[in-house]
């Protein structure tokens, strides 16, 4: 079987949820044999589908699929300039669909692969977003119910809850007035001081409501600037949080040496990260605890390995990224890599609705907070093309992503 190849390389792409997917099918030479990857880059799906039909394709056809490792070099090198979202997430759906292959060939599944389990299940958090205290209240409350043990909270999306657009509606509790110029332009409108002030009650208030048995994390989803971030982990101090994600955004990381330095917040951050170089200093100087990476943001299986072999060196634990913006292949093959994973720290979640489980069979069941793999060969997950053409993706152009501050000034989301 060693010398099976690569006889198709196709992309299918679906919207279950709302979010557009990409997985990457690779069919062999072998009758039957074929494997799933994911490429999702949610907001350029389009693009990535683009660069595996145009290049990658071309690129693989005849060659075998056993050597992963070569065939990975050989994609990151092929287009000369590299470590960029859509041809990471290119790559991505080449390498997990090879490594699908060679868990069918072996009839193990890839944890096996990998050197077998540290754990028989991954523990997950979930998504709290009320928009004000009371439904803040009844969604830990119900995930607390469910059996999760780890729940990120927010007030609203991300930067708090935003109100100029309500068009004069009754303004609730938490959200913010802004303040604006006129002419301001169009856009998803927050203001950073409402929204730290509105964060630190919020974990006032769940603390004293939950007390300090279940574990909150909070996503700044690189809202504020390096002083204000700096401000809002010191002021987190006394709600222990699990973790302070995304306090910052790539382009300020050298501001972590100074969190780190005046604070004990948990630090988590990577899902932005595309390139060794983002990371590489910062888990070095152990500026961070939880790395966030999307694996299909870096290029896929082959290097998180290496990423996470890194970082157990450091003592920073993997929390890889995994909300709704990637198919249950890439969950699977996230969850297949936290159950080998000496320094795994936590595997967000987000579900899978029905419309999921009606494409992708074969997806990691949740039960009292924990992630568990099937033991089928590969990742375990398989795909209906047709179920999966019932749901057409389109570009989208989401509101949340034209992030402005009070006086109109555009920010990174
Ligand atoms: C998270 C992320 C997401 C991103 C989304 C972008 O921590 O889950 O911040 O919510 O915003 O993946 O497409
Ligand atoms: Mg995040």
């Amino acid at each position: 079987m060693s010398d099976v190849t690569i006889r198709d390389i196709r992309t299918i792409t679906t919207n279950p949820r709302g979010v557009d997917l990409v997985c990457v099918k690779i069919e062999t030479s072998e009758p039957g044999l074929y494997g799933l990857g994911c490429a999702t880059f949610t907001q350029r799906y389009t693009a990535v589908v683009a660069a595996v039909n145009d290049y990658l394709k071309p690129l693989l056809i005849g060659k075998k699929v056993n050597n992963i490792n070569d065939l990975w070099q050989l994609c990151m090198s092929n287009s000369y300039w590299r470590n960029g979202p859509v041809l990471n997430n290119a790559i991505s759906g080449v390498d997990q669909a090879l490594w699908d292959i060679k868990g069918k060939m072996a009839n193990m599944p890839v944890y096996e692969l990998l050197g077998g389990k540290c754990r028989e299940a991954a523990a997950v958090y979930r998504h709290c977003e009320g928009s004000d205290m009371d439904e803040i209240d009844a969604q830990i409350q119900q995930y607390i119910d469910e059996g999760y043990h780890y729940i990120r909270v927010q007030q609203g999306s991300y930067g708090g809850n935003m109100n100029p657009s309500n068009g004069g509606m009754p303004v609730k509790a938490g959200q913010q007035m802004i303040w604006s110029p006129e002419g301001a332009p169009e856009g998803a409108y927050f203001d950073p001081d409402q929204y730290m002030d509105a964060v630190v009650e919020t974990f006032r208030h769940v603390r004293e409501k939950f007390g300090y048995g279940v574990h909150f994390m909070h996503d700044v989803h690189e809202r504020l600037s390096p002083i204000q971030a700096l401000r809002l982990a010191k002021d987190l101090e006394p709600y222990r949080l699990f973790f302070l994600e995304d306090a910052l955004p790539p382009e300020q990381v050298e501001w972590f040496e100074k969190l780190r330095n005046q604070c004990a917040v948990p630090l988590a951050m990577g899902e932005l990260f595309n390139n060794p170089l983002e990371w590489r200093d910062l888990v070095q100087k152990r500026c961070i605890d939880y790395i966030r990476v999307h694996l299909s943001q870096i290029g896929g299986l082959t290097p998180a390995i290496k990423l996470a072999n890194f970082c157990e060196a450091y003592g920073v634990r993997t929390a890889w990224h995994g909300p709704y913006d990637l198919t249950p292949v890439g969950a699977a093959a996230q969850l297949h890599l936290d159950l080998v994973t000496p320094n795994f720290g936590i595997q967000e979640f987000a579900g899978f609705t029905d419309e999921e489980r009606e494409i992708f069979s074969g997806v990691p069941e949740v039960r009292n907070g924990y992630l568990y793999p099937n033991d089928k060969p590969g990742f375990g997950v398989d795909i209906d093309e047709a179920a999966a053409a019932k749901y057409p993706c389109s570009p989208k152009n989401y509101k949340w992503l034209r992030p402005r501050l009070p006086d109109g000034t555009c920010v990174r989301a």
